[in-house]
């Protein structure tokens, strides 16, 4: 019988472990997608001119990333709005981070140009306005990709108003396009740790073509400016300590990206590269960077690319910036979004004795107790150190 509560206890706090509380603005559970379905053609309408020539918007099984479905959208190429119902209900979420990550997911066959969504809130006090510098990826070929959409140059409602809200998707692709979008939540700064602050030099970072662009300290940001017309150019060698070790330990690189007023250009977009005795590789798919003026935090999922060893003796990124005109940007405060480890109670992403004595030593806690509490139950006991004990030495 002792063996059975105990066992029932594992399996609860591995239960409890992965359904930690998730900021979820939007998952796509109801068959409304929070109104956004509406905005399909008619049925009549594809029937007319064909299905691969009309918005199709529609509650799906691929690309799930939280809860059981997502939101399919096939449209022959162009721009649309998708409209959502009035969702007063995530605006305490947003009033708490206005920048959201998503999971977007093309299917096996598809392949654009390019693609990407703005977004517009909209609401009785404000109005309607729109991201016009900020257009948040789409993934342009096969694969899931999660990407960020910073809609901080978009006011929020007063906190006092609690009327109706429209949080509307302008979606946007060069060719006849297929995604899954799941899981919109919100950005957790507090698990990002940093790589690269630039507080006294590019450390490491340097133009690999002054004939496109020229890279260079700006009082403690990188800044990347064009010569004279748009163009690829690497700004690559940047490397920190323990950087192999961080970015061993998340998939998502986030940077913050200032475009100084008056500077703009028609398109731009970022790919990332890792380099280490293993060998130079780098990411297909190119990120979406602001096109005019402000301050705006991008994330580069970096899933694709084989991590650097653990004992990597040198390991140095790269950045591979594309323009459609000369423009300058300022890059700072570059960091990984750190993936939880179950039993990391201390947080620097490595199970060990350190974590078991946190536990061990809150053991038997029963109320306010802190992150020994490792499965999040209230109450500091066995699942807790089973946890801890099972996922010793990841991370490490
Ligand atoms: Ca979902
Ligand atoms: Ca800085
Ligand atoms: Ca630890
Ligand atoms: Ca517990």
């Amino acid at each position: 019988m002792r063996l059975n509560r105990w066992f029932l206890g594992v399996m609860m706090g591995a239960l409890l472990v992965s359904y930690a509380p998730a900021q979820v603005v939007f998952s796509f559970e109801t068959p409304d997608l929070h109104g956004y379905a509406d905005d399909s053609d008619p049925s009549e309408y594809c029937d007319a001119v064909g299905w691969d020539n009309c918005w199709q918007i529609f509650q799906a099984t691929q690309g799930v990333t939280d809860g059981s479905y997502s939101m399919g959208v096939k449209w022959p190429g162009g721009f649309r709005w998708l409209i959502s119902n009035s969702v007063p209900e995530i605006l305490p979420l947003l009033r708490t981070e206005q920048r959201l990550l998503v999971d977007i997911t093309v299917p096996a066959g598809r392949s654009v140009p390019w693609a990407n969504f703005i977004v517009a809130f909209n609401d009785g006090e404000l109005g309607w306005r729109q991201t016009n510098n900020y257009r948040v990826t789409i993934p342009r070929n096969p694969g899931t990709l999660t990407t960020m959409i910073d809609t901080r140059s978009i006011a929020l409602p007063s906190t006092g108003y609690n009327d109706w809200f429209q949080f509307n998707l302008g979606m946007n692709a060069g060719g006849s396009h297929e995604i899954y979008m799941d899981n919109i939540r919100l950005f957790d700064e507090s698990r990002t740790q940093t790589a690269f602050t630039f507080d006294s030099d590019t450390q490491g970072f340097s133009s690999w073509d002054t004939n496109v662009a020229n890279a260079s300290w700006d009082n403690g940001a990188l800044r990347v400016q064009w010569v004279s017309s748009g163009g690829f150019v690497w700004i690559g060698g940047g490397s920190s300590e323990g950087l192999a070790a961080l970015i061993r330990r998340g998939h998502l690189l986030v940077l913050d990206i200032t475009v100084p007023s008056g500077a703009s250009t028609p398109w731009g977009n970022v790919i990332l590269a890792f380099n280490d005795d293993t060998g130079w590789r780098q990411t297909s798919e190119p990120i979406e960077l602001p096109v005019g003026s402000g301050s705006y935090t991008i994330a580069i999922d970096y899933r694709s690319l084989s991590l650097p060893p653990a004992d990597a003796p040198w390991f140095q990124i790269a950045l591979g910036f594309n323009t459609g005109a000369a423009y300058t940007l300022l890059i700072d405060n570059i960091r990984v979004l750190v993936e939880p480890v179950p039993g990391d109670v201390d947080g620097n992403g490595c199970v060990d004795d350190a974590d078991l004595l946190a536990v061990l030593f809150a053991f038997g806690c029963s109320s306010e107790c802190g992150a020994e509490d490792v499965n999040g139950d209230g109450v500091v006991d066995d699942a807790d150190l089973l946890t801890v004990l099972f996922n010793f030495g990841q991370g490490c």
